[in-house]
């Protein structure tokens, strides 16, 4: 399997950090992709020009992490990191996707304050966005507390993911403080060995 990919995405560390739990990292052949000059096999293998794109040994172009985690998981028993079906599926799907909104928000904030000149940038749109991360960190905080973050699963996998991409790129937002249960989480999800070979340089 060929995943194009950039190290600092939070999406892509999920695909990675996922394919490790599942031993199948020595499967995946990696590409970096360079924004300002891509591929014509990168461009041909997603049309969106968004990293992760995983082109599957029998050729397969699939495009957005959601649905690579979904093909990483049927290429192995799944290791029970989301149920077939019933209301656990539901639960971790939920799970995952609020970690999802998290990379969502905090990524379109990075591009925002990366991408623009200041004087271009919206101030509105920042607060919005760090307005819904926090949000969705506080129901994280609720479910760490819980005990609903307990067992590995995909859920979990997009949490760390999410999390790790805080400490990267919002180090100043602190989103540890006031949120001890999941503080607590995070130190132990971190150490977890695909979370420590996937950690940005
Ligand atoms: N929904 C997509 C989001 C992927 C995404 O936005 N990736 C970013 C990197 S963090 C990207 O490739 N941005 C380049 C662009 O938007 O042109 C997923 O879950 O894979």
């Amino acid at each position: 399997m060929k995943l194009f990919y950039s190290p600092t995405s939070p999406y892509v560390r999920k695909v990675l950090v996922l394919a490790h739990e599942l031993g199948l990292g020595d499967r995946i052949d990696a590409e970096t992709v360079d924004f300002a000059q891509p591929s014509e096999a990168f461009k041909a293998t997603n049309p969106l020009a968004k990293v992760p794109a995983l082109v599957t040994d029998d050729g397969q172009c699939l495009v957005d992490s959601p649905v690579i985690c979904e093909y990483l998981l049927a290429q192995s028993d799944g290791h029970g990191l989301l149920p077939a079906a019933g209301p656990e599926r539901i639960e971790i799907l939920n799970q995952a996707a609020l970690a999802q909104g998290i990379m969502d928000s905090a990524v379109g904030q990075s591009m925002e304050k990366r991408a623009r000149p200041k004087e271009f940038q919206f101030d509105g749109y920042l607060a919005k966005h760090k307005g819904k991360v926090e949000s969705a960190l506080d129901a994280l905080e609720q479910m760490a507390a819980e005990g609903k973050l307990a067992q590995l699963s995909l859920a979990t996998i997009s949490v760390g993911s999410a999390l790790g991409y805080l400490d990267l790129r919002f180090a100043d937002d602190a989103w540890r403080e006031g949120r001890p249960a999941l503080a607590a989480w995070y130190a132990g999800f971190e150490q977890r060995p695909s979370m420590t070979a996937t950690k940005p340089g």
